[in-house]
């Protein structure tokens, strides 16, 4: 319940923000902050939910961006957290936004040799696939990586190669070893559910003791919850400060139980999916893409 939690807190935070900020205990002049951005600090009793707000206000964001993140003016923000049982695929629509399928090795320790995977579509669903390498689940990772997109019969295909690529010594977690962009053909696809329903994965690994699968997260869907709002951009911050703070679990607030009882590798997934300017790596832009996303300024 955790970001449920801080923005419980935020909101309850905004509706006394006056009486709070000027009364509480553990007030607090931050340096190189202005006064309104001290108040708004102060506004929050919730220690993690500071700690965001800094991080906001260090990296140049205005308090109207940190209310917009915070979720502060998000009416649905309640109802939309993964962490209350959501869908993991939205069954009611299809976001309108660009959506990649991640390809995840679950035992990437025991991955050696080659890896090559298939994805495939009929063509009225999927327009076409475009392979990408993601290099940063695979820290120090060797090997090379290759892809090769073609059409057949009224079947879109993607080829992924994956030669010698080996993961973190001794991780076994979950790893997402690749991503690729699926070009959904939205007239005949009906929600996202429904476009996961239309992707198939083959695949041949060199070793016996892994397995890989796949899942296709919408563009800024950091929760995976087939919506794209402050909740996203909530999670994402607090990521960021965790790992600017030095957290020695950053990770843990990307990892949600759905639905269906299962967690679908929401760490490995989410954290591809943090990746919102499509850099191949997280960072303070993808904070800012996001939050110019949910301000309207630019779409996806
Ligand atoms: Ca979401
Ligand atoms: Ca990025």
């Amino acid at each position: 319940m955790r970001i449920f939690n801080k923005v419980t807190a935020a909101i309850l935070a905004i509706v006394t923000t006056t009486a709070v900020a000027s009364s509480i205990a553990t007030t607090f002049a931050y340096d190189g902050f202005s006064s309104s951005q001290n108040n708004f600090i102060n506004s929050f009793t919730d220690e993690d939910l500071k700690e965001c707000a800094e991080y906001l206000f260090r990296h140049g964001f205005t308090i109207e961006d940190a209310e917009r993140i915070l979720g502060i003016h998000e009416s649905d923000v309640l109802s939309t957290n993964a962490e209350m049982n959501e869908d993991f695929y939205n069954p009611d629509y299809c976001l309108d936004v660009p959506h990649f399928a991640v390809i995840i090795n679950h035992a990437p320790r025991f991955t050696l040799g080659n890896t090559m995977v298939t994805l495939s579509a009929n063509s009225s669903y999927v327009n076409q696939f475009i392979g990408h390498g993601v290099s940063f689940p695979y820290i120090d990772h060797v090997g090379s990586y290759s892809t090769d997109s073609y059409v057949e019969n009224d079947m879109v295909y993607c080829d992924e190669t994956y030669r010698r690529v080996s993961a973190i010594t001794n991780n076994n977690t979950a790893q997402v070893i690749g991503k690729v962009f699926v070009d959904v053909n939205h007239e005949n696809v009906s929600s996202e559910a429904d476009l996961y329903n239309r992707v198939s994965m083959n695949y041949t690994i060199s070793t016996t003791n892994s397995t890989l699968s796949f899942e296709i997260f919408a563009r800024g869907d950091v929760s995976h919850n087939g919506r794209i709002n402050a909740v996203d951009a909530s999670i994402l911050l607090s990521y960021l400060t965790k790992v600017e703070n030095g957290d020695p679990d950053p990770d843990s607030v990307l990892n949600f139980n759905y639905l269906d009882g299962d967690n679908h590798c929401s760490i490995a997934v989410n954290k591809i999916a943090c990746d919102v300017d499509l850099d191949n790596d997280i960072d303070n832009n993808d904070l800012v893409i996001l939050n110019k996303y949910l301000a309207g300024i630019i779409v996806f």
